[in-house]
C-alpha cells in the first residue's frame, strides 16, 4: 500500500514553492529529474538534480515542443510495480521508476486572459505536461501525482507520517484533481477554438465537476439566449436529469428547470402515507396538496390557483393512475413528471400530443446531501442541498395557546411546502393543501397580503363565502422582522403559525401572536430559496 518516493520528477511553468517543496524532497532522500527551465531554478538554488534529458536520451527541442514525450519518462511513470513483465520491461531499456510527479501546465487560460496573439496562445498549448499528468494519473495505484501548489504541503505532510511514501488516500485525490484540471485545461482550449457557446464555456466548469453534456436545448430562459442541460457524474438520484421521456415535445430550459422544482417538492410527501400533488407554473407552486389518491389530490391542488395551474407543470408521488390522467388532460399542462404511470394512464396522455409524461423510477430523497450551483458574473456559488426536512426539527411552541393535533399537522404540512417556494414565502394551508401561496416578494408582509389574496380568490372561484384563510393555518420560510406580516394572516383568518423565529423582535411577534389568538410554533430552521 504504501511506496516509498525514491524519485520525483518535476516540470513546471508556475515555480512558486518549488525550491523549497525540492530541497524537502531532497532532504528526505528524494532524487530529482527535472526539465529546462524548472531544472535550471533548482541547480541556482544549489539543488542536485538530474536533467530529463539524461533519461531520455535526446536534447529539448522544437522551441521545447518536445521535451517530456519519451518512453524514458512515460515508461517511469506508467509501469505497475507488481507487474513482472513490466518491471522487465524497464530493465531491458533502462527506464527508472518515477514515483511523484509534479507538474503545472503552460498559462493556457492566463495568456488567453492577457488578450495575447493567436500565436503565443497556441504555443501556451501544453501537450508533455498533460501527457504525463495522466499517465501518472492513471498508475496512482503506484504514483503520486501534484498539480497544485497548493498539495506540496500534504505531499510533505504524508512523507513524513509513513516515513517517506504518500498513502493511498492521498495519491487517489491527487489523480482525481489531476483529471479534473487536464479536462478543464482542454475545454477552455476547444471552447477558444470553436463558435463558443453556453455548451463550450460551460465545459470547463462542469466537466472539472465531472458533468457531460445531457443535451443541447432549442435556447435558454428567453428565445435569444442559448442554452444547454448537463448532467453531473453519478447523478443517480431520481430526478429531472434521470428521469425517462415517454412522450411530448422536447422539454425546453424552463421546462427543466421547473419540472425540477415540481419534484424535488413532491418527494417531501411519503407516497406510503398519501398522495400528494405539486404543480408548479415559473418554479414556485401554484398548488399542493394530499390526498387519499391522486386525483383527489389533484382536485385540491389545482382549486388552490386554478387559474396560475393553466400551462403548469404536474408533479405526483405515486404512480400516475388513469383516474388521475384523465382529469389532468382535461386542462392545458406542459409536463407530468411521476415515479412510474401505469399503461392506461400512459395511453391517456398519449392523445395530448405535445404533453410531456416523464417517469423517474423513484423520488428524490429529501434528506440526501448534494450540491448546488449557480452563476455570477466572473464565478459561481456552490452550497449544500437544503437537506433540513421539518419532521426532524424540534418545534418550540412559543405562544399561550398550543397549536390543536389538526392544526399542528397543518402546520408541517405548510412548513414542507415553503421549502419549495421563492422567498419570501408564505404559505396558507387546510387539511393537507395550500389555499394561498405568496412568494418571491421583496417583503414579507406583500407575500403576506398576496397569499391571503389568493385564498381570497380561490374561495370566489369555487363559489365559496369566504376566504380559504379562514381556519386555515400559515407558514413563513424566515422569521417574520416585524409583526405586520403576521397580522395580515391573523386578519385573513389564520388560527396557527410556523415560522423559523430568531427576529430581534421575536417578542414583539409572539405578543402580537397571543393578542390575535393564534398558536404559534418556531422550527430554528430557515428555508430561504432563491
Ligand atoms: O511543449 S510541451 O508540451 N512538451 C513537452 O514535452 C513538455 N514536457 C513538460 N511542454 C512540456 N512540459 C511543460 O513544460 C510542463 O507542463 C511545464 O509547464 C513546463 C515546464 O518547463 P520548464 O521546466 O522548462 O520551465
Amino acid at each position: 500500500d504504501l511506496i516509498p518516493v525514491t524519485r520525483a520528477l518535476l516540470s513546471v511553468s508556475d515555480k512558486s514553492g518549488l525550491i523549497d517543496f525540492a530541497r524537502a524532497l531532497a532532504e528526505r532522500g528524494v532524487a530529482l529529474v527535472s526539465t529546462g527551465g524548472t531544472h535550471r531554478a533548482l541547480s541556482e538554488a544549489g539543488l542536485a538534480v538530474t536533467e530529463v534529458s539524461d533519461l531520455t536520451g535526446y536534447p529539448e527541442m522544437m522551441d521545447g515542443r518536445v521535451k517530456t514525450l519519451h518512453p524514458g519518462v512515460h515508461g517511469g511513470l506508467l509501469a505497475v510495480r507488481d507487474n513482472p513483465e513490466h518491471q522487465a520491461a524497464m530493465l531491458a531499456h533502462g527506464i527508472q521508476p518515477i514515483d511523484l510527479l509534479v507538474v503545472n501546465l503552460y498559462p493556457f487560460e492566463a495568456t488567453l486572459a492577457a488578450g495575447r496573439p493567436p500565436a503565443e496562445c497556441i504555443e501556451n498549448i501544453d501537450i508533455g505536461g498533460p501527457a504525463m499528468i495522466r499517465a501518472a494519473a492513471k498508475n496512482h495505484e503506484d504514483v503520486a501525482v501534484v498539480v497544485d501548489v497548493a498539495d506540496y504541503a500534504a505531499v510533505l505532510a504524508d512523507l513524513d507520517a509513513t516515513g517517506g511514501a504518500v498513502t493511498r488516500a492521498t495519491r487517489r485525490r491527487l489523480a482525481r484533481k489531476a483529471f479534473a484540471r487536464t479536462a478543464s485545461y482542454d475545454a477552455a482550449i476547444a471552447a477558444w477554438l470553436g463558435e463558443t457557446g453556453p455548451a463550450e464555456e460551460a465545459a470547463p466548469v462542469f466537466q472539472a465537476l465531472g458533468g457531460t453534456l445531457g443535451q443541447g436545448l432549442r435556447y435558454g430562459e428567453n428565445p435569444h439566449q442559448q442554452a444547454a442541460f448537463y448532467r453531473t457524474a453519478g447523478a443517480a438520484r431520481p430526478g429531472v436529469a434521470t428521469a425517462r421521456q415517454l412522450q411530448g415535445k422536447e422539454l425546453s430550459y424552463n421546462n427543466l428547470n421547473d419540472t425540477d422544482a415540481a419534484f424535488e417538492c413532491v418527494s417531501e410527501f411519503d407516497p406510503g402515507r398519501t398522495a400528494a400533488v405539486v404543480i408548479v407554473k415559473h418554479a414556485n407552486p401554484c398548488g399542493v396538496a394530499e390526498g387519499a389518491s391522486l386525483l383527489a389530490a389533484y382536485e385540491r391542488a389545482l382549486a388552490c390557483d386554478p387559474v396560475s395551474a393553466f400551462g403548469g407543470i404536474v408533479a405526483l408521488n405515486r404512480p400516475l393512475d388513469a383516474q388521475a390522467a384523465r382529469r389532468i388532460v382535461e386542462i392545458f399542462t406542459e409536463v407530468i413528471i411521476a415515479p412510474a404511470a401505469s399503461e392506461e394512464a400512459t395511453a391517456i396522455v398519449a392523445a395530448k400530443k405535445n404533453l410531456r409524461l416523464l417517469v423517474t423510477g423513484g423520488l428524490a430523497d429529501p434528506r440526501q446531501p448534494g450540491t448546488l450551483w449557480r452563476s455570477v458574473a466572473g464565478g459561481f456559488l456552490v452550497q449544500s442541498r437544503d437537506a433540513a426536512v421539518v419532521d426532524d426539527m424540534p418545534l418550540r411552541v412559543v405562544t399561550r395557546r398550543a397549536p390543536s393535533e389538526r392544526e399542528m399537522t397543518d402546520l408541517r404540512f405548510a412548513f414542507r411546502v415553503a421549502k419549495h417556494v421563492k422567498s419570501n414565502a408564505i404559505v396558507y394551508a387546510k387539511d393537507g393543501a395550500t389555499v394561498g401561496i405568496g412568494a418571491g416578494q421583496m417583503s414579507r408582509v406583500d407575500s403576506s397580503r398576496i397569499a391571503a389574496w389568493k385564498a381570497a380568490e380561490a374561495a370566489k372561484a369555487a363559489g365559496l363565502p369566504e376566504s380559504l384563510a379562514r381556519g386555515a393555518v400559515v407558514a413563513s420560510d424566515a422569521f417574520f422582522p416585524f409583526a405586520d406580516g403576521l397580522l395580515a394572516a391573523a386578519e385573513a383568518g389564520a388560527t396557527a403559525v410556523i415560522q423559523p423565529g430568531g427576529s430581534m423582535r421575536d417578542d414583539e411577534v409572539i405578543r402580537a401572536a397571543d393578542e390575535a389568538g393564534l398558536a404559534m410554533v418556531f422550527t430554528g430552521h430557515r428555508h430561504f430559496r432563491h
